[in-house]
């Protein structure tokens, strides 16, 4: 087995690389690192200098790759399987990039906001900033409430790297800033991806470090 995913089972961005993986039956070791073990996190700052996870290593091509993104399409690109993370159509997989990016940057990003935010010290804290992410949330739930009227998965009836995406961007942020009764569309998506079964096992996986997530 070459690969190795550098990962923490609670991390949404390492759910995001764990559903790809499990979507193809994509055999890797799980190396879970515990940052605050200051072992374990100068072993991942050798890897990779900004000292996030997941990080994919790949001994058979000797090759690091940090970034969910890049992960994944590595994957897609190196050891394909049923699962087609990127269509093989150009345009098809700018609107995959794309879709990808905006779960990143407008759900993931505003989520992590608000979640950090709670695990800041009293007179630490930067309410400004949280009701911007809140605000981002909530345009970016009527997008995709609106996007996910017509479609099963983010790119239509093809589950991909958009999905990936956007599983643990939403699932977390759900918790911290719920999905209301008027995305109806937005919350059934939610639902499809809980159920779905790589993401099922992701969450299972998560499940006895869940009292670590500040509600
Ligand atoms: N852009 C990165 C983001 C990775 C990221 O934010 N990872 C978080 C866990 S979900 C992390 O490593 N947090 C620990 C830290 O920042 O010290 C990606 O897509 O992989």
């Amino acid at each position: 087995m070459s690969l190795t995913l550098h990962f923490h089972p609670l991390a949404s961005y390492c759910h995001k690389v764990l559903i790809a993986l499990y979507e193809n039956d994509t055999p890797f070791k799980a190396n879970n690192v515990d940052l605050s073990n200051p072992g374990e996190r100068a072993a991942l700052l050798e890897l990779w200098p900004i000292g996030k996870f997941p990080v994919l290593r790949d001994d058979a091509r000797n090759q690091t790759m940090p970034e969910s993104t890049i992960i994944i399409e590595y994957l897609d690109r190196n050891y394909p399987g049923p699962t087609r993370l990127l269509p093989s159509d150009a345009d098809l997989a700018l609107q995959t990039r794309l879709r990808d990016r905006f779960y990143d940057h407008y759900v993931h990003e505003p989520m992590q906001k608000v979640v950090g935010d709670r695990l800041r010290p009293q007179g630490e804290k930067d309410p400004h900033g949280v009701e911007e992410a809140r605000a981002r949330l909530q345009t970016s739930y009527g997008m995709i409430d609106r996007e996910m009227a017509s479609r099963t998965w983010a790119m239509g009836e093809a589950f991909s790297l958009a999905d990936c995406a956007a599983a643990p961007a939403l699932f977390y942020a759900n918790e911290v800033f719920p999905i209301g009764e008027a995305e109806a569309n937005a919350r059934a998506y939610l639902d499809r991806l809980k159920a779905r079964p790589s993401y099922a096992r992701v969450l299972k996986e998560a499940e006895p470090y869940f009292a670590m997530f500040p509600r």
